[in-house]
Formats: C-alpha cells, sequence, structure tokens
C-alpha cells in the first residue's frame, strides 16, 4: 500500500501542482455541432472493429455540454491545474485556413471559467484526433501537416496565449506513429511498420514549430511536451533480446526525447541501423527546428515493459494486433506485479528510477519534469453504502505520486531531477480509444445512459490530499 493522505501532503513541495487531465475527443462529443470538422479518430472508429466494444464518440462524456458542470466537480476536488487537449478541427475544420470562431470561443470560454474557478489552465494542442482533411493528404507521414501545425498554434495563441499558464505541444507522440501509423490499432489505422517513421518526424517538427509560433506570439505560460516514457528492459540475457530491448526503447523513448532534449537522433545499434534510417537522413536544420528550449518536460507513465526478441501473437500493453507478430520483438508478462483492469503491470518504483534514467542520459538537457499523467482503469466499482469503492485506483495513484515525491524529494534517487506537478489520468470515465468505454480511469464514474457523474472514492481521496496540502500551506503561512 502507498503512504496515506497526511504523508504525501508533507512530502509535497512548496508550489507544487496537482491536477488533472482528460483530452478532446475522449470526453467533449458533439463531432459535428458548431462547425467542427472531422477528425482522423471520427473515421478511425466508425470502422467495423476498431473500437474493441463498438462505442461511438459522438457523446462520450458529452463534455461540450456540460463543462460548467464538470468545472465544478474539479474545484470540489481542490486541483490546482487541469490538462485538457483542443480539438484541433472544431478551431480549423480542415486543418488549415480561416478560423471556426464558434470552435475557438469554446476554449476561450472554458479557459475563463477555469481562471473563475482559480484553476490553471494547461493546454495540450494536439491529442491524435488529426483534422480528416490532412489525414487525406497523409496526415503525419507528410510535413505539410507538421506546417499546418505550426500555423494552428499562431491561431491558438492569439487568442488563448494571455492566460494560459502551460502549453503542452504534442500528446504521446509514439501513439500515433506506432499504434496509428505502424500497427493501425488507433487512427489512422495504418500498418506501415518502420515505414511510418516519418510520421514520428514530422510530429517533432509539428512541435518546433508550434514552440516557435508560441513564442512569437507572446504566449505568457511555460511551453513544454508530453511523452510516454516505458522504461524497458531484455527478458532474457541473451544477446537478442538485448538488441531488440534496445531497438524498443529506441522506437518508443528515444526517437522522442533525444531530438527534443539533445537535438539529434539515437544512434541505432548496426544490427537494427537499416529500419531507422528515415530519421537518420534529417536534416540538421529540422533538428535545431526540434530542439526548441523547453520549460518543462511532460512525462505520462503507465507501465514498465519487459522485451523479449520474436514477434509476440498474445495480448500486450499496446493491444491485440496481428500487426505484433510482423515485430522483431514481443512484451513479456511480469509475473510479480498485480496488472490494471487492462491488463498493465502496476509497477510504482519505475516511474522514480525512469525519472534517475533520464537524469542520467539528459544531464543538464533535461528541464524540470510535470508528470502530466499517471492513472489506471480497473473494473466498474462496486457500488457500497450509496459510495463507489475503487481502493486499487486510491492505491495506485498514492503508489505512483508516493514514489515519486520519495524519489525527487531531498533524499531521493532522483533528487536532481526538478518535480513541478502531477496530474492524474483522468477526472472522467471516458472514451477509451481503441478499448472504446470498456476501461474506466475516472476519478468521477460516467453513467454513458444518463450521463450522470458521480465520484468515486479515489476522488474524495484526491481532494483530501489537496485540502491536508492546502491546510498545511495555511498553517505555515499563519
Ligand atoms: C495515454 O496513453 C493517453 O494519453 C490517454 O489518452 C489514454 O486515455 C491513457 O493513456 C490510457 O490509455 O505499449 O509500449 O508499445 C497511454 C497508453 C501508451 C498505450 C503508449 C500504448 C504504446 C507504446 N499508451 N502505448 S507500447
Amino acid at each position: 500500500d502507498g503512504p496515506n493522505v497526511e504523508q504525501l501532503a508533507q512530502q509535497l513541495p512548496a508550489g507544487f501542482i496537482l491536477g488533472v487531465a482528460t483530452a478532446a475527443f475522449q470526453i467533449e462529443g458533439s463531432l459535428d455541432v458548431d462547425g467542427r470538422g472531422p477528425s482522423s479518430w471520427d473515421a478511425f472508429a466508425e470502422k467495423p472493429g476498431a473500437i474493441s466494444d463498438g462505442g461511438s464518440a459522438a457523446v462520450a462524456c458529452d463534455h461540450y455540454n456540460r463543462s460548467g458542470e464538470d468545472i465544478a466537480l474539479m474545484r470540489e476536488l481542490g486541483v490546482d491545474s487541469y490538462r485538457f487537449s483542443l480539438s484541433w478541427p472544431r478551431i480549423q475544420p480542415d486543418g488549415k485556413g480561416a478560423v471556426n470562431e464558434q470552435g475557438l470561443d469554446f476554449y476561450d470560454r472554458l479557459v475563463d471559467k477555469l481562471l473563475a474557478a482559480g484553476i490553471s489552465p494547461m493546454v495540450t494542442l494536439f491529442h491524435w484526433d488529426t483534422p480528416l482533411a490532412l489525414e487525406h493528404d497523409g496526415g503525419w507521414l507528410s510535413r505539410a501537416t507538421a506546417e499546418r501545425f505550426g500555423d494552428y498554434a499562431s491561431l491558438v495563441a492569439a487568442r488563448l496565449g494571455d492566460r494560459v499558464a502551460q502549453w503542452v505541444t504534442l500528446n504521446e507522440p509514439v501513439s500515433v506513429s506506432l499504434q496509428g501509423y505502424g500497427l493501425g490499432v488507433h487512427a489512422p489505422g495504418r500498418q506501415l511498420l518502420f515505414d511510418a517513421l516519418p510520421a514520428v518526424h514530422h510530429q517533432l517538427l509539428g512541435h518546433g514549430l508550434a514552440v516557435q509560433a508560441l513564442r512569437a506570439a507572446g504566449a505568457l505560460g511555460r511551453i513544454g511536451v508530453a511523452n510516454m516514457h516505458a522504461p524497458v528492459s531484455p527478458a532474457g540475457t541473451g544477446y537478442r533480446d538485448g538488441l531488440m530491448a534496445a531497438t524498443f526503447d529506441l522506437l518508443v523513448n528515444r526517437i522522442f526525447a533525444d531530438p527534443l532534449l539533445t537535438g539529434s537522433y539515437p544512434t541505432p545499434p548496426l544490427l537494427v541501423r537499416p529500419w531507422f534510417k528515415v530519421l537518420g537522413n534529417a536534416s540538421d536544420e529540422d533538428m535545431r527546428l526540434i530542439h526548441q528550449p523547453l520549460d518543462f518536460y511532460g512525462v505520462n507513465y503507465y507501465y514498465p515493459v519487459r522485451i523479449a526478441a520474436g514477434g509476440g501473437t498474445h495480448s500486450t500493453p499496446a493491444g491485440d494486433s496481428e500487426m505484433m507478430a510482423k515485430l522483431p520483438f514481443h512484451l513479456v508478462p511480469f509475473p510479480e506485479y498485480g496488472v490494471t483492469g487492462f491488463g498493465w503491470p502496476v509497477a510504482p518504483e519505475h516511474l522514480g528510477l525512469m525519472l534517475r534514467a533520464l537524469k542520467d542520459r539528459y544531464g543538464e538537457a533535461l528541464p524540470p519534469v510535470v508528470i502530466t499523467e499517471s492513472g489506471a482503469s480497473f473494473p466498474e466499482p462496486a457500488r457500497v453504502s450509496g459510495t463507489l469503492r475503487d481502493q486499487e485506483r486510491i492505491d495506485y495513484l498514492a503508489g505512483h505520486l508516493g514514489h515519486v515525491l520519495a524519489a525527487t524529494g531531498p533524499a531521493g534517487i532522483a533528487r536532481d531531477v526538478q518535480l513541478l506537478g502531477f496530474y492524474v489520468w483522468t477526472l472522467l470515465d471516458n472514451f477509451e480509444w481503441a478499448a472504446g468505454y470498456s476501461q474506466r480511469f475516472g476519478l468521477v464514474h460516467v453513467d454513458f445512459e444518463t450521463l450522470q457523474r458521480t465520484p468515486k472514492e479515489s476522488f474524495h481521496w484526491y481532494r483530501s490530499l489537496s485540502r491536508a496540502r492546502r491546510n498545511r500551506g495555511h498553517a505555515q503561512a499563519g
């Protein structure tokens, strides 16, 4: 079990940000309302079999019509900050050209309502919902999408740049390149394996252009990016498992983090270098563009992975896919850890170890870190005398927050990493991508028939943490 609320509250450094995170496509619904254009995910989710439970995001949590209620929940929760994403096709229905004012108005009001509630907005510019018109022109396989993304960032900065405290350019670009273009289990459903790598380079270029656009527009907030980091280890002691673990680390972690933080792609081991050739051919100018100074580095942490050589056919954290069999490696389960509803291993100590490894690899090039997502799905909680019991989620969050605070605290293994904040994934049960509504990650339960929101016990737990911290702050101030 993790530490209790009082212990956690005492470990929180002064000014530490406690938050919750969501993404537009997962909660908003209202996909064809007020001039929004379709996204890659609108089209993908309509394909038979793409969403495991057949769920549609047409309504999702109906957040587009219920943002006031959701902000009231966050106010009750006592979080300092709310991380949400903007739907690019709501703002630019075709991904280029003039602004759809009604779309931008929605986010403009959302930011104002958050500020009025004392909650600081953290805005993600891109959380996977590429405008479909751009997808039809090649999406992130095309360099033009990076240019369009920079233009979009300018439009957003001109309207919201005076009120947003923190910006995240991209969320987890690996999910788009690997799941979306490589394996086809996410939008746009392409199965290009290593030929998907241009989608890595173009997302990173888009990031660089967006950072420049935000700064050129005078946006006041801190600017960063959110990468998933999966700590990787080889399953066996043999050479091939080690080689494939290194390859997986490149594919999932380093081909994003290295260029963002150091300005160059990693050098792959010779035997696998041909697979990464397209990245090695990038121009110096592109690499400089990608390597923008960042105010923080966002880390989404879910699970460690153990890698063995050879294609896998069994279920993995990335989902079942016959494409997995075509990869030269597969994920091996950890018998020693419990699992979440998704079957993902629960291994909180790896969050601290991962920050240690990041600091060892990047040194002074690692900016202050924000945990931009941490959380877990568990089955529908039991109703016990009017409360929704999700003790597993409380244990999960207390364990992860406890470990990362201990690791970055004065005597911790990652004490040289400056940790700015921690965002729980997620506020509401929502449309969990290819898993539809079958995986519930929320602090708040959503009944998808009535759309009624009911806080789970984990919500009350997180609220007690924010209150304990606040009381402590007041005691100190007094
Ligand atoms: C996040 O993805 C997303 O940002 C969020 O929208 C989502 O709802 C949430 O977490 C829960 O899924 O498996 O190592 O081969 C994190 C989960 C991480 C799963 C990347 C797919 C692919 C790399 N994703 N992972 S790997």
